[in-house]
């Protein structure tokens, strides 16, 4: 069982938002990048979820050398401040080129576009000393079935992955999957597809998944099922918890504040498998609300945060002889009412 002072917690500065929405302005001031990454280890964190745009903001406009030395200051900081890049993903969805999807665009020059900065994203991350590279293939899919065609586009992602285990031996790919948003439908939208894509490719091993609590819902599916099934391969190599209620727009709610059963189980699911005990990091993707009063808000982290602890507490006190009785017994109401009482604090 891990310690629970062992559990290392990472975050992306996009997590400390202004809080804009499709409907509306920031309502809290902008607050650059380089004033977040001071407040990472005052509010419990070491590891730094990076785009490669928050690694080098603008970067499209730089010649590579320039990338590079910008990436090399960002080391520097990060040492000073005693931070580990956890990741860093190409952010494809923001270009002109990438308004059709960024690998599995129809458009030839568009998909080059998206090689190109998927080769400076690798670049990036190793310049700051990071070998994992994030795909959430956020365009990668259409709003009408009949835009593209589905076989090829698999084909498509299948030779990028290739295409990035070549261009640098050492670099990790972690696919993070989601079923919509911003497309209708997304073309890897579960842990099983990321992985049938890991099996797929050239080199495996180095080919993984991270799964984020509201994208599985989203996709009608039990989060902790889901990391269950990318444990059971030994592929877990993140996590972004958060919360999602219901079928909306995604929410990046805090930890447990939508299903608190649900939360429980992902810890449940993530400490029994001994998860992070090689290094791998609790990390959140949450958002605060935009209601909420103040600048910037943080509380939305450190409250994720504690409530990932206090369920890891749950799951130690549970009485395991007891859940073994009522299995055997196939009482499942009485386990069931069990849990409950548990998390009620009741035992
Ligand atoms: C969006 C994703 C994004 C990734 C990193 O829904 O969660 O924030 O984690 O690109
Ligand atoms: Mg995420």
């Amino acid at each position: 069982m891990n310690d629970l002072t062992k559990y290392r917690f990472s975050f992306g500065p996009w997590n400390i938002s202004e809080g804009a929405d499709p409907f509306g302005v920031e309502v809290r001031s902008p607050f650059p990048h380089e004033e977040k990454y001071a407040l990472y280890r005052p509010l419990g964190f070491e590891g730094v979820q990076f785009h490669d745009d928050d690694v080098v903001p603008g970067m499209d406009q730089y010649t590579h050398a320039q990338l590079i030395e910008k990436a090399g200051e960002v080391k520097t900081m990060l040492a000073n401040q005693g931070l580990t890049p956890e990741f860093v993903a190409p952010r494809l969805w923001f270009a002109e080129q990438t308004t059709d999807g960024a690998y599995t665009s129809n458009s030839a020059s568009d998909r080059a576009y998206a090689w190109e900065r998927t080769k400076k994203c690798i670049d990036i991350a190793r310049a700051i000393n990071c070998k994992a590279i994030v795909l959430w293939l956020s365009r990668e899919g259409t709003y009408i079935r009949e835009a593209k065609c589905a076989k090829l586009a698999y084909q498509r992602i299948l030779d990028t992955i290739n295409a990035m285990l070549d261009y640098d031996s050492e670099i990790e790919i972690w696919i993070e999957p989601k079923p919509n948003e911003p497309m209708d439908h997304a073309y890897v939208p579960t842990i099983g597809h990321a992985l049938a894509l890991s099996f797929a490719s050239k080199d495996h091993s180095r080919v993984k998944g991270l799964i984020e609590s509201a994208h599985a819902l989203l996709a009608g599916l039990d989060p902790s099922d889901e990391m269950a099934f990318a444990l059971a391969h030994d592929k877990l190599a993140s996590v972004h918890l958060n919360d999602q209620n219901g079928l909306k727009y995604d929410q990046d709610k805090n930890f447990g504040g939508a299903n608190l059963r649900v939360a429980f189980n992902q810890v449940r699911v993530l400490e029994e498998a001994g998860y992070g005990k090689r290094g791998e990091f609790i990390g959140l993707d949450v958002k605060a609300m935009r209601t909420q009063r103040g600048c910037p808000v943080t509380a939305h982290l450190t409250n994720s945060r504690a409530m990932f602890l206090h369920l890891v507490e749950k799951v130690r006190s549970q009485d395991q002889t007891l859940i073994q009785q009522f299995r055997d017994a196939r009482d499942y109401e009485g386990l069931e009412l069990y849990i409950l009482q548990h998390l009620l604090g009741m035992h």
